[in-house]
């Protein structure tokens, strides 16, 4: 009695989703920073068990859409919502979630909605029950559960109460896999998270980045990869006095690399101005985005 599935987790920016994702997966797939809007992708995690396959959907969290990236990153939840068996609503703490439209096209589907209330290591226990009363009177039919990825506080019940949700179905991938993603989907997010956890303000939100090479020998993988950004000024930025702003990043990421790879890796990074890269439906094609 094989049981497969998937399980999309859907919320707002911060909440923690790809934590979730990578501490039910137990290998680092999802960029994690604690700045909002890390993820911009829908990424498959795929849990394997002699029993089971879950495949979890991290997706990039809601918002307010401002340039044609965030309209991409909003299809790729759009899309998380029309092909689960089960979803996780995540919220945290501190989270005023504010989608309720979102919610409802959630509970038009009729499929099981699980509300994961996390970072309760952040908050009383008094706190965390009025978050629970909150959540179950706006949707009744939905399974409550606190939890905290960081405390790994009920982490094996959310999964246990994932698993109930999925049917009988031979796996849809294969058990070596883990992810859906190529490999240099996550050596380009493996640099992009140095970026995220390196610079502030604008830099983070400004910068995508393109894998140019990736050529891998017995001893070593060689990868060029280029950084555009959006204005000359945050060029500058990016590289830093002699250099050295841009160097930490590429040491921070080659050792990133070098354990994800399991291999040395030789790390070549360029910076490029791509004006106005966020609104470019081409260019954004170029990014793995389908706007
Ligand atoms: N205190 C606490 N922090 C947590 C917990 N889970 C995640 N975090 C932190 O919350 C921040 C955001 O985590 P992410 O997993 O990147 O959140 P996300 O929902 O994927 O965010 P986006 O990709 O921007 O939508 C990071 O700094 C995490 O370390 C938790 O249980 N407790
Ligand atoms: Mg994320």
């Amino acid at each position: 009695m094989h049981k497969a599935g998937f399980v999309s987790i859907i919320g707002k920016p911060n909440v923690g989703k790809s934590s979730l994702m990578n501490a039910l997966i137990g290998e680092k797939l999802s960029a994690v920073t604690q700045k909002a809007q890390t993820t911009r992708h829908r990424i498959f995690g795929i849990l394997n068990d002699e029993n089971y396959q879950l495949v979890i959907s991290d997706t990039p969290g809601l918002i307010k859409p401002a340039y044609l990236m965030h309209e991409a990153m909003m299809k790729f939840v759009n899309e998380s919502i029309t092909d689960a068996d089960v979803f996780l609503i995540m919220t945290d703490v501190i989270d005023k979630f504010d989608f309720d439209d979102v919610i409802i096209k959630i509970r038009k589907m009729g499929i099981p909605v699980i509300v994961a209330i996390n970072k309760c290591d952040l908050s009383e226990q008094d706190k965390v029950k009025t978050l629970i009363t909150f959540w179950q009177e706006k949707i009744p039919e939905a399974q409550i559960i606190p939890i905290s990825v960081l405390a790994k506080f009920n982490l094996d019940l959310l999964l246990q109460i994932l698993l109930e949700h999925i049917p009988v179905h031979p796996p849809f991938f294969s058990k070596e896999e883990i992810s859906n993603m190529p490999v240099r989907f996550f050596t380009s997010e493996i640099i992009r998270e140095q970026i995220f956890l390196n610079y502030k303000d604008e830099i983070p939100y400004s910068v995508e980045i393109m894998i140019e090479s990736f050529v891998e020998t017995d001893k070593l993988v060689k990868i060029g990869a280029l950084l555009c950004v959006i204005r000359d000024s945050q060029k500058g930025i990016l590289i830093g006095k002699n250099g050295t702003a841009l160097k930490r990043v590429g040491t921070e990421a080659r050792k990133g690399l070098e354990k994800f790879l399991d291999k040395k890796v030789f790390l070549e990074i360029h910076v490029k101005v791509q004006k106005d890269w966020r609104e470019d439906k081409a260019i954004l094609k170029n990014f793995g985005f389908a706007p």
